[in-house]
């Protein structure tokens, strides 16, 4: 049994444009996984607990589509796996990072673990999530919450394609 499941890409800091695109390749490559979908490269401010900080190094961000066999749990230490192949160093929620891997949703699946939720409590706000997926997907839905396209209302303006 295939499960879609939908990944958000992000980095902030080093080679963020090259890190972005190997990390959907490496993605695609996993075992157990099959690449459905990799949107475009965006750029974005950063957003950080205080809202958005242009003093922050920018990020890009892009999504990526799979049918997966993994359970949740699994997809996601395997995430972890290339985010710290990668060089992530992990400290607070919003520090910057080089690369950070996020499942947006899993199926339908309602995941509440202290290590894991899902859907992403945030997605919905997130012009640099919503975008790039439906990019991908027109007819996307966040799991409780409806179509993206109706989410993503007026948030075209919030990041740039740049491939
Ligand atoms: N990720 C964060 C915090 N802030 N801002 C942008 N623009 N893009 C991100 O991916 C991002 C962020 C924490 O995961
Ligand atoms: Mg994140
Ligand atoms: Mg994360």
């Amino acid at each position: 049994m295939k499960t879609r499941a939908v990944i958000a890409l992000g980095a902030n800091l080093g080679d963020k444009e090259k890190t972005i695109s190997k990390a959907q390749k490496q993605i695609g490559k996993l075992r157990g996984v099959e690449l459905v979908a990799n949107s475009k490269k965006y750029r974005s401010q950063a957003l950080t607990e205080q809202g958005v900080d242009p003093n922050e190094p920018e990020y890009i961000n892009a999504v990526t589509i799979i049918d997966t066999s993994l359970s949740p749990k699994k997809l996601l230490s395997r995430l972890n796996e290339i985010e710290n192949k990668f060089g992530r160093i992990r400290s607070t929620k919003w520090a910057a990072r080089t690369l950070d891997l996020d499942i947006i949703i899993f199926g339908t699946s309602v995941v509440e673990t202290k290590s894991l939720v899902i859907p992403h409590p945030r997605a919905q706000e997130r012009a640099f999530v919503l975008i790039p997926w439906l990019e991908v997907d027109p007819e996307a839905a966040l799991t409780g919450l409806g179509p993206v396209k109706e989410l993503a209302e007026g948030m075209d303006s919030m990041v740039w394609v740049i491939q």
